[in-house]
Order: structure tokens, then sequence, then C-alpha cells
């Protein structure tokens, strides 16, 4: 026999919480959401879990995630112990034949599965592809001296979309096929906005590291048009670090997904705040 606590005032509060997130999850009901998960937002077991957490019950709402990630800092530390250098240009690196063979391995093998099994550790069905299963991102070398960097040239979200119908969740490491059967190297956000745009999705959230775009005062902005971000990049108040995230999204807007989030990852519970509250988070960019 149990008698009830002053601890019900939290189950007040839990179910108060609930019942103010239904509007949102009827807004959001079978739509497709693609979340790119940096290399940095994977800092620690804990933040995996959280993510993992959401990522699931976004899942039990009947929303879609997808899952693309990077994992910079994890190639770097690879290459690193095996002595390879690597150079960044542009935020682009400088991919080699053995560098490639070391980004696949990073990427396909341990960051994906990593994801994979955090996501199921927490009740999901996650599955973990790479842009080469079944087409999915067919790549041309990107320009400049890059070597085996590759932009995506066409998509074939089917696999995904099967996935999806299946109730799983796909898990996708950023890497591509060539015409001539080479392995490219994608950049993470670019891989995230061009299967964003193949799969037509609603929204694209970019869990970066900043509290989203500023303006020219420091302070967020919540929601631009495409317009308004070129015009901010012209007067230089987007810079830097910015502007292959703002890049991708302008690809990705114009590209036929409905809107894209820049948004800070390191958030607790960042995906449920940006989806499941009056609010949102970070800075919101549609055509
Ligand atoms: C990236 C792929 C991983 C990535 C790289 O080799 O680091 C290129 O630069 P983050 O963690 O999202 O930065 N590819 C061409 O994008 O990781």
């Amino acid at each position: 026999m149990e008698k009830s606590k002053a601890v019900k005032r939290d189950s007040i509060t839990t179910a108060k919480i609930l019942s103010d997130a239904l509007p949102h999850m009827q807004r959001h009901d079978g739509s497709i959401i693609v979340i790119k998960l940096g290399g940095h937002a994977m800092s620690s077991p804990e933040a995996m879990a959280s993510f993992a957490r959401d990522v699931v019950l976004m899942r039990q709402c009947n929303v879609n995630p997808v899952i693309v990630h990077g994992g910079g800092p994890m190639i770097n530390e690879m290459l690193k112990k095996l002595d390879i250098p690597s150079e960044f240009v542009n935020g682009k690196r400088v991919s080699d034949a053995a560098t490639v063979e070391v980004v696949e391995m990073v990427l396909s093998g341990k960051v994906n599965k990593s994801i994979v099994q955090a996501i199921n550790g927490q009740g999901g069905r996650a599955v973990g592809i790479s842009g080469k299963d079944a087409n999915l991102m067919v790549c041309t070398q990107a320009e400049g001296d890059l070597g085996l960097v590759g932009d995506p040239h066409t998509v074939d979200a089917t696999v995904v979309q099967s996935l999806i119908n299946d109730g799983m969740i796909p898990v996708i490491a950023p890497l591509g096929a060539g015409a001539n059967g080479e392995t490219f190297n994608v950049n993470g956000d670019t891989a995230a906005g061009a299967i964003a745009a193949g799969l037509h999705a609603d929204r694209l959230l970019l869990l970066t590291d900043v509290e989203g775009v500023k303006d020219a005062e420091g302070d967020v902005i919540t929601s631009l048009t495409a317009e308004q971000v070129e015009q901010l990049t012209r007067d230089g108040v987007i810079a830097g670090g910015m502007i292959p995230k703002t890049q991708t999204a302008l690809d990705a807007v114009r590209g036929g997904v409905k809107a894209v989030v820049i948004m800070n990852g390191q958030q607790e519970n960042a995906c449920l705040l940006e989806l499941f509250t009056t609010y949102g988070a970070g800075s919101m960019i549609r055509a």
C-alpha cells in the first residue's frame, strides 16, 4: 500500500507539460525531420543517450526522424594515431585515398554504429547506412584541390523512405559513391541538406554549437527568409563558420525542404524544444 505524497506535484506538472505538447505533436504528425548530428554534439555518452532518447520520443509521437551524422573530431583522432596529416580548405578535409579509407572506417564503422546502438538502447529501432547504400547519394568530385571530397549529384532517397515506412530510424554516414567506383568524403552538413531535399523533408535541424543566426547586436534571429539570409551575408553580419551552415540551409529550402533550423545541439532536449514547444529554438530559415 502507498500513500500519496507531496511528490504528486511533479506528476501534475508532467501531465500538464504533456497536455501542452499535444497541438505541437499534431502539427508534426507524420512529418519527416532530418537531424544533422555533428561530431562535437557527441561529446559524451550522456549527451548521446539524451539525444537518442529525444529521437525515440519523436518516433513514438509519429514524427519520423532521419539522422545524418558527422564525426570530424573522431576522424582527426584516428588520423593522428595513424600518423596521417590532415588539412582543411574552407571547412572541408582534403582527402586522398588513404584519408578516405580512414574516414569511411571511422564514420560508417564506429560513429554510425554507436549512434544506432544509443537509439536502440532507448527502445528505438535504428538502422545504420551510408550514402553509398542503394545509391542514396551519388557524388561528383567537389571543386578545388580537395581530392576525394564529393558533392552530392543525385539523391535517391527510396531506401530511407522504405526504412521510415517500416518504422525504422535511419542513421546515415556522409559518404557517397562516384560513377567510377570512387568513395567520396562528403561534409556532414552538405550531406544532410541534400538528403533532406531528396526526402522533401518538413524540417532540417542543423545541430551546432551556437544558438543560431545572430543580428548585428548579437541577438539570435528566430525567423528569417532566404532573401534576408543573403542580405545579412552581403552586410557581413552572417560571417565565418556560420556561412557554410546558412549556405546549406539556403540550398535545402530551395531544394524543397520546408524549413531549416540552425540551433544549439548542446542544449539538453534540443530537438524536443524545437518541435514540441511554442517558441521553438534557434533560427528558422524558410524559402
Ligand atoms: C567531413 C565529414 C565529417 C563531418 C570530415 O572529413 O571531417 C569533409 O570535410 P562534422 O563533425 O559534422 O564536422 N568531410 C569533406 O562533416 O563531421
